[in-house]
């Protein structure tokens, strides 16, 4: 039985978004609702379409697995099975299997009364991945220009674009992202060593508590941000690392085809030079 002693309390009916009370029920520790069918739904036929891609290929060599996209040629058509029909199918079951994993999220907050904070910082993720597969692909004509799913060919694919435009790290938006990732590690290793500190003291001493951890960082660096500061300032800098990461390759292509080195030029040719 996992049911543990207080789950019953929190088990209520209500907070769904369809279906009504027809799913309204768990199995063991999981809420099923509508959308935990179609995640499963969505997340099995995917899996196997995988599979049956697999099975077609070369190789069973899990590193060198590769799902390709359709070749340009068929533009924002649908392209034969095998030669890029199952990517297309595999990424409608990816953002199926997505979406509805969001939608369940949503009815479970519901649910408990709880903010929506979780399915918003899921769905910013999600939007990360549909601006790489859908929305680009979408501006540039063609779904070829979405990734390939595959262990190394994805990286192979992230180095060629990259190289495509001579040097990525000179997109802006990329340093903005790559800054946001830094900070987002520079903050839970702040936030998770402070909070084991206190509850690890020496032998012997009490366990300390949220004065502790303000007089810390005032003592270390003039500032502390607040208990539930650091996790509003942790969710920005994650969720603005991800918003980056989408927008830097949203406009590689779309709206500059050069390399990024150049888009700097703007600041060779300031006025103020001459
Ligand atoms: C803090 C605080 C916490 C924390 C941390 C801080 C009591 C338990 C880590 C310190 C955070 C600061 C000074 C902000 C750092 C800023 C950036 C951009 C990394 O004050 O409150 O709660 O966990």
């Amino acid at each position: 039985m996992t049911m543990l002693t207080f789950e019953k309390k929190y088990r209520v009916r209500g907070g769904t978004l369809l279906g009504g009370d027809l799913f309204d029920f768990w199995i063991g520790p999981f809420y099923v609702g509508f959308f935990g069918v179609t995640t499963i739904f969505f997340a099995t036929l995917g899996t196997l379409l995988i599979l049956y891609g697999a099975s077609q290929g070369p190789t069973w060599n899990i590193w060198q697995i590769n799902i390709a996209p359709p070749d340009l040629k068929y533009g924002l058509g649908l392209a034969p099975l095998m030669e890029g029909g199952l990517w297309q199918f595999i990424t409608i079951c990816a953002i199926g299997a997505f979406v509805s994993w969001m939608l369940r999220e949503i009815e479970i907050s519901r649910k408990l009364g709880m903010g929506l904070h979780v399915p918003f910082a899921f769905g910013v993720a999600i939007f990360a991945y549909v601006t790489l597969v859908v929305f680009r692909p979408f501006l540039l004509g063609a779904w070829g220009h979405g990734f390939p799913y595959g262990i190394l060919s994805h990286l192979d694919w992230v180095s060629n674009v990259g190289y495509q435009y001579l040097h990525f790290h000179y997109n802006p938006a990329h340093m903005i992202a790559v800054s946001f990732f830094f900070t987002t590690t520079l903050a839970l290793s702040m936030h998770g060593s402070l909070i084991l500190a206190v509850t690890n003291p020496a032998k012997g001493e009490p366990v300390k508590t949220g004065e502790h951890e303000n007089t810390f960082f005032r003592d270390d660096v003039g500032y502390s941000i607040g208990a539930l500061g650091i996790h509003r300032l942790g969710l920005f800098l994650a969720l603005s690392a991800g918003f980056w990461s989408a927008v830097c390759i949203i406009i590689s292509g779309p709206f500059w085809t050069k390399g990024w080195p150049e888009w700097w030029n703007w600041w060779l040719e300031l006025p103020v030079w001459t």
